[in-house]
This record gives structure tokens, sequence and C-alpha cells, in this order.
């Protein structure tokens, strides 16, 4: 693999024996290293083009992305591919897609969220972001996985791993299989929103987990970053993905379910954070949904999670067997955890302070 690496970076004019490579960050789908020279630090990346089945699609996005921000002024940085001598973005080197950043100075990501400042600070980036290219033909976006948080495909799918997945696995998880089939009302409410046209298409960033932000020492947030996925989209994929990921005291990882709880405060923080920006742009009706955003994603997740358990690993790959079984009980016991706190949390939007 070290081999490959040297001939992407040599496309960008990178000398062998002038830097050196190490492996970086937590995603589960793309693989990243961090390119060191002695002056300069980059990120390398390898997009994982069994999901993204075109790379060139996601360098598009971010070029009219780019564009859109530059020819606004809106103040809104991220961080773009470099391009190669050529003018490329992305590069294929035999088999693969390859792409580099600049790694921003003095920024820093987390994995799991420790204090409500985070939290604000990073909804307040993904609405900022969302804000600033609310301006845009979203129609002009290229769609790089389709159907990616359509939430009836994902119930459809995970029904057909009921059929056609391990029969031992199926067997040994019933009680968890019923469960997420219990809160299949979830799925019929998403259908109503893809019926009204209250809910508006925009640009969505569709990953929004506490990962996915650039903070500065003091912890203010700098930048979004992980473009893969920008397409057009509802706000409740990007306030979802942020309550499943900061009002945990920790991740989708953990095995302790008993850890996993649901902190209000950091729920007040996300609406914060993201009304900051979006509060003016978001519909009466989309304001309604805000609590459902978290059942929306979260259960999404949890589906995902076993769905791919039972299909035997082949999307998120597995660490140990029953790593995406432990994942989906997670999943689902967050659930559990914030429908308890559904009367006490969906009252509160920014709106009402
Ligand atoms: C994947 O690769 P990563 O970690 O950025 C997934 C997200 C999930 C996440 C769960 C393209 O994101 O949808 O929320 O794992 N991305 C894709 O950790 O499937
Ligand atoms: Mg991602």
């Amino acid at each position: 693999m070290r081999e490959v690496w040297a001939d992407v970076l040599a496309l960008y004019g990178f000398k062998s024996g002038e830097y050196t490579i190490e492996s970086y960050g937590s995603g589960l789908i793309n693989s990243t290293c961090l390119v060191k020279t002695g002056t300069e630090v980059y990120v390398l990346q390898r997009i994982n083009n069994h999901i993204f089945s075109n790379p060139y699609l996601i360098a598009d996005n971010i070029d009219k992305i780019s564009e859109h921000i530059r020819k606004t002024g809106a103040d809104c940085f991220f961080a773009a591919p470099i391009q190669t001598g050529d003018g490329r973005s992305v590069v294929r080197v035999e088999q693969g897609y390859y792409r580099l950043f600049p790694f921003v100075k003095s920024s820093h990501t987390i994995d799991v969220v420790q204090t409500t400042r985070q939290a604000y600070e990073a909804a307040r980036q993904f609405g900022k972001f969302t804000k600033s290219l609310s301006g845009i033909d979203i129609h002009r976006l290229n769609i790089t996985l389709p159907a990616f948080h359509d939430l009836s495909l994902r119930y459809r799918q995970f029904l057909e791993a009921l059929s056609g997945g391990n029969p031992d696995r199926i067997c040994a998880v019933n009680a968890l299989i019923e469960e997420l089939k219990s809160y299949a009302g979830i799925v019929e409410e998403y259908g109503k929103i893809k019926d009204n046209p209250d809910f508006k298409l925009r640009v969505t960033h569709h990953d929004t987990k506490i990962s996915n932000v650039l903070f500065d020492e003091e912890d203010n947030g700098i930048c979004v970053i992980d473009l893969d996925t920008v397409m057009p989209g509802y706000f409740i994929s990007d306030v979802g993905d942020m309550m499943r990921t900061y009002l945990c005291p920790v991740s989708e990882e953990e095995s302790a379910y008993e850890k996993i709880e649901v902190r209000e405060e950091f729920y007040f923080a996300i609406v914060q954070g993201y009304e900051s920006y979006m509060k003016e742009e978001l519909t009466p009706i989309e304001q309604q949904y805000f609590f459902y955003s978290g059942k929306f994603i979260i259960y999404m997740q949890a589906l995902r999670f076993l769905t791919d358990y039972l299909n035997n690993d082949v999307y998120y790959g597995a660490r140990y067997p029953d790593h995406n079984l432990v994942r989906a009980t997670n999943q689902t016991t967050l659930l559990r955890r914030l429908m308890e706190k559904e009367s006490v949390l969906s009252g509160f939007s920014a709106a009402a302070v």
C-alpha cells in the first residue's frame, strides 16, 4: 500500500524520502493518512469507490460549492483539495482514487463531545455551511450516493436482510429485530415529510458527526470537513446526526450500554448553535420536526448497522465478530433514551427562547 501512496504523492510533486506517512482519523469508509514534510502537513485520502462509485462527482460538487462561496463572498471557509500540477483534484492510481488536502494549521478534531460549547460550535458550523449555500441552484449538485438518507429504502434493506441474510445471526438477534420493527412509525413519518412541500431541499452535509468539524485551540469551530456526502437533502439529516453523535457521552462503538444517555443541555446547545444560522431558513413545519430529526437518524443508523450485521458486515466491515451488532445495539439504546425524553425536549427550539 505504501508504494501506491508514494505514486500518488509523486503526482503532487512530493519526492520520496522527503515526507513521512502515518494513518489518521476514525472514518469507516475512506482510508486517511497524514503526510508530513519538514514544514507542512497534509491529509491524503483514498476514496472508497465501492461505495462512492464515481469519485469525480464529489470533486465536481466541491468545485461548485467553492465557486459559489467565492462569488457570493460568504464568510464560510472550507479546506478544498489541492490540485495536481495539471489541475486535477482527484487522481486515479491503479484501482484507487486519491486526493490531498492541506492540514488546517492549529486545528484539531474530537471524537466525543465533552462540552456544550463544542456541541454549540459544531452545530453552528453546519448551520453556517447550509446557510452560506442557500442561494445555490440545488439541482446543480451531483447525487454522490443515491437515496443515502432515504429511511424508507433503509427500512426495506433491513427487511430484505431478514429474508436473505445470515440465518444464524437473524435467529440470534430476534429481540433486537423485533424492537426495531416496533419503531417503524418513524418510517411512516418520514413518508409524510417527503410528500410535504414545506420541507425544503437544501445543501446538506449528511455526515455531521463531531469528528467532521475542525476546532481551533480555544474550541471555536473553524469549518466543516468531509464533503463527500454533500448533496441536496433535508435539514433533519444534519440535525439528526448531530443529535446522534453529540447528545451521548460515549460513541457508537461503546459496548457498555449503561453508559448511553441523552444529555439535555447538549440538545439545547445543538438547537441554539444550528438555529444561530438557520432559524430564519426553517419553515414553521420544519421547526416542528426538530426533535424528530434525532429519531430519524438514530433509527436509520441502528437499521444500517443491524442490516450490515445480518449481511455479514459487507458494508461497514468489522474489527471483531459482533462489531456491527454492538453498534446496532448501541444505537437502539440511544434511540430509546432519546424517546424517553421526547416530552421534555420536543418543545424546545431556539424560537422559544
Ligand atoms: C460512515 O466513513 P464515515 O465514518 O465518515 C457513513 C455514515 C455513518 C458513519 C457511522 C458514506 O461515515 O453515514 O453515519 O459511517 N458514511 C457512509 O460511523 O456510509
Ligand atoms: Mg463521512
